[in-house]
């Protein structure tokens, strides 16, 4: 059994996306990151970062001990090892494959959520609109040319790897399926080799199953004093603020 520390966002949903494709057993343990779950001292043993998505596997290839893992590239590739399912084993293809699972965790899934967060939080945070503008030209640009990149991956290829389907297109699905909800749904005419996957991935079950996982979680409406909370423990995040839960996380390991 695998415990999947989760919250229904983009990051989450490459996880529970693999688990349903590669048709493991798994329990959802949720981490409310609004409410502050992430900063508990058992998560931070499991994900010292402060984020989810991590698991436990109480079933670890290699035997032994329960294995802790986070960040979702790295969660995607043990689980692929694992099952032997969508990363090549052959060094070349492998490869291939891996490069676009790194381009994603460094470059579409950070650039994507600082534009969200410009363009979508930053009006409740930032005192001065024209604070704003720089962020969201700067990132909004970057996804702009990210989107350009899929686009003419895909239009030589199937699949952003090439003509399998693999991690490398599991961990990219969940931001790119929502680029046009954060610039402009008719951006998708420029980019027609990345509608067709988007779309082609989008139809596949378990991907169907795997991003409405959770989807209930969170749902609750705030008042405007717990969404202020929110906004600050999401954003307003330094040493000094988690050192003390970080110490309290080594003290009991
Ligand atoms: N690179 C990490 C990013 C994870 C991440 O940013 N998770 C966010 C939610 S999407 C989170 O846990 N945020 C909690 C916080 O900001 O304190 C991964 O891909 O696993």
């Amino acid at each position: 059994m695998i415990d999947v520390y989760y919250w229904p966002t983009p990051n989450g949903w490459k996880v529970t996306i693999m688990l349903e494709e590669c048709g493991l057993d798994y329990k959802v343990i949720p981490v409310d990151i609004g409410g502050g779950d992430q900063f508990k001292p058992e998560f931070l043993r499991i994900s010292p970062n402060n984020r989810m998505p991590a698991i436990v596997d109480h079933d670890p290839m290699g035997g032994g001990e329960p294995l802790a893992i986070f960040e979702s590239g790295a969660i995607l590739e043990y689980l692929a090892e694992k099952t032997g399912k969508f990363l090549p084993a052959a060094p070349t293809d492998r490869y291939k494959v891996l490069q676009w699972v790194h381009w994603q965790m460094a470059n579409l899934g950070p650039m994507m959520g600082n534009a969200n967060h410009f363009k979508n939080y930053g009006k409740n945070i930032a005192d001065d609109p024209k604070q704003l503008e720089y962020g969201i030209k700067r990132f909004v640009g970057e996804v702009d040319r990210l989107s350009g990149v899929m686009d003419a991956q895909l239009s030589a290829n199937r699949f952003l790897a090439g003509d399998e389907y693999t991690i490398a297109d599991i961990i990219s699905w969940p931001w790119a399926m929502l680029i046009g909800r954060l610039i402009d749904e008719n951006m998708w005419s420029e980019f027609p080799h990345l509608k067709r996957w988007v779309d082609a991935v989008g139809a596949r079950p378990a991907v169907e199953t795997g991003r409405h996982v959770g989807s209930d979680l969170g749902k609750r409406e705030l008042t405007e004093e717990e969404e202020k909370a929110r906004r600050d423990l999401l954003f307003n995040q330094t040493n000094a603020k988690v050192r003390k839960a970080r110490e309290e996380a080594v003290k009991n390991s």
